[in-house]
């Protein structure tokens, strides 16, 4: 890594204002290292713009230097992606926190790249509407990141993941071009989806610096109920059950009794059932109307179900309670030490036997560590979480990952490739695939300078 001259601080400063250009250790080190703790870098300066363009000015000045730079948001990111491994400087968007008026007429906001996930909920609820997007790091994702890795969370099978929620972006690309395209029009067919494209690019292809987000109606009556079911097999039955005649449902999540005693241990949580063996299905329905009597009905329907907890609209704080045992898994199993995480889709044909298979994979692979299974039960997706591996030891991620697809999985279905499942792209894309991939980079970014050393083998 070739060292900033004090002439090229000089000049990052007088792009973006003194106080913005971090070089002290201990100012840099938190942008260096992820939320897990598993993937730790360094950087020479940290740089914080103020407008999309300084961003423009800074990366046209990289270009020019030959300097390589990650864009980050929040810092949330699981795969490694967001942080300087390579060395290079950190462009830290948070400082584009702008959000603009709700237009009611259309249901759409524009949004910097440094908001919150939080803060466009807020912004939408203030205004009568609703974001479809959520995640358990909803208060430090921002709309940047989020796009940026086409994020996924707990609302996708009612309203789809990040990409369907954007309607536009502004961007700049590699050569420190400014693409904006921020109308919000529904249909416009007028050629290549640059917004389309950078969702999910993971910083690769241009820095988004704004957004144009589709809102969705507020459904104010909400009922949670946490299922305790027999066996893997009951569970998947009852999702597709659920699916097909709960209309109001918007979240089905999982989670096993292992990473239940770890979650209420971890936070001295009350057990939610005395019985403490099997597989636990949280759902949330919504609806305009009180959805208690059509939730009731659709589980009284399902078979194998052990026990049931039901928080009502009108207890939102038993409501919080129940989801707190999914939500917190996140945290608690960070509290082991940093996890290997394998954040995967299975085909729901295949989803049992991946349940079975995968702690015996594991066990092969790392016989001291553990195994920890929860997710998102509508799509498909498990995050596998292994616990007391070496941060830099890979062979559990290889075997979970050849598992996935041996068995037609995705080694990636929310949190991205990054650096951490860089080596394994080629399990999920041919060849050609991966060609096609390094020709849009080359062409969007001409200089390699955009996190270079993320997502392309
Ligand atoms: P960062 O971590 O800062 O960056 C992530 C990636 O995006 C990096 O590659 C970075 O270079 C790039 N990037 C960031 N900002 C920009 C920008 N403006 N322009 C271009 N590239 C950019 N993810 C889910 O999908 N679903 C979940 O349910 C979920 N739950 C989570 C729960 C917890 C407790 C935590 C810690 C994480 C969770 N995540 C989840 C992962 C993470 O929150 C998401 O990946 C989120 O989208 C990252 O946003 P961020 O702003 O923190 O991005
Ligand atoms: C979730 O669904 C997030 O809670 C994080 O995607 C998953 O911690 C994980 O592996
Ligand atoms: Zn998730």
């Amino acid at each position: 890594v070739r060292r900033l001259s004090a002439e090229e601080l000089q000049t990052l400063r007088s792009i973006v204002g003194d106080p913005h250009v971090l070089v002290d250790a201990d100012l840099t080190s938190g942008y260096s290292v992820d939320w897990t703790g598993r993937f730790q870098g360094s950087t020479q300066a940290v740089v914080r713009p103020g407008s999309t363009r300084e961003v423009s000015r800074l990366v046209s000045w990289c270009l020019e230097h030959d300097l390589a730079l990650v864009p980050q948001g929040g810092n949330t990111g699981l795969v490694g992606g967001g942080v300087p491994l390579g060395g290079e400087l950190v462009l830290s968007l948070r400082r584009l926190g702008d959000v603009g008026p709700v237009d009611g007429a259309s249901g759409q906001l524009t949004a910097g790249a440094g908001v919150t996930i939080a803060a466009v909920q807020a912004a939408a609820a203030a205004a009568g509407w609703a974001y479809g997007v959520d995640l358990a790091a909803r208060d430090s994702a921002t709309v940047g990141g989020t796009i940026a890795t086409n994020a996924g969370g707990l609302r996708v099978l009612r309203y789809g993941a990040t990409r369907a929620q954007v309607l536009g972006v502004e961007a700049v690309l590699g050569d420190g071009s400014v693409v904006s395209h921020l109308g919000g029009l529904l249909k416009d067919n007028t050629g290549y989806d640059l917004a389309g494209l950078l969702c999910g690019s993971e910083g690769t292809l241009g820095v988004i610096t704004a957004a144009r987000l589709r809102l969705v109606p507020p459904l104010g009556e909400r009922v949670v109920a946490l299922l305790g079911l027999e066996s893997v097999a009951a569970m998947i039955a009852a999702v597709g059950s659920l699916r097909r005649q709960l209309p109001a449902l918007e979240a089905v999540e999982v989670f096993f009794s292992d990473g239940l005693d770890l979650v209420c241990e971890t936070f001295g949580l009350a057990r939610p059932f005395a019985r403490r063996r099997g597989v636990f299905l949280l759902l949330e329905a919504a609806a305009a109307t009180d959805p208690t009597d059509d939730v009731a009905a659709a589980v009284g329907a399902l078979p194998g179900v052990a026990e049931v907890a039901v928080a009502t609209a009108g207890e939102p704080a038993r409501q919080a309670e129940l989801w707190r045992y999914r939500e917190a898994h996140t945290e608690a199993i960070n509290s082991l030490g940093p996890p290997h995480k394998l954040d995967v889709t299975l085909p729901a044909a295949a989803m049992a036997r991946f349940v079975e298979l995968v702690p015996r994979v594991v066990a092969d692979a790392a016989p001291e560590s553990r195994c920890w299974l929860f997710g998102h039960a509508a799509d498909g997706n498990l995050h596998v979480n292994v616990t007391g591996v070496d941060p830099g030891d890979d062979s559990v991620d290889e075997a979970v990952l050849e598992l996935v697809a041996a068995l037609d999985g995705s080694i990636s279905a929310e949190h991205g490739i990054g650096t951490a499942k860089k080596p394994w792209l080629g399990l999920n894309r041919s060849p050609t695939e991966i060609q096609a991939f390094r020709r849009l980079k080359a062409a969007l970014d001409p200089g390699g300078i955009l996190n270079p050393n993320v997502l392309l083998p």
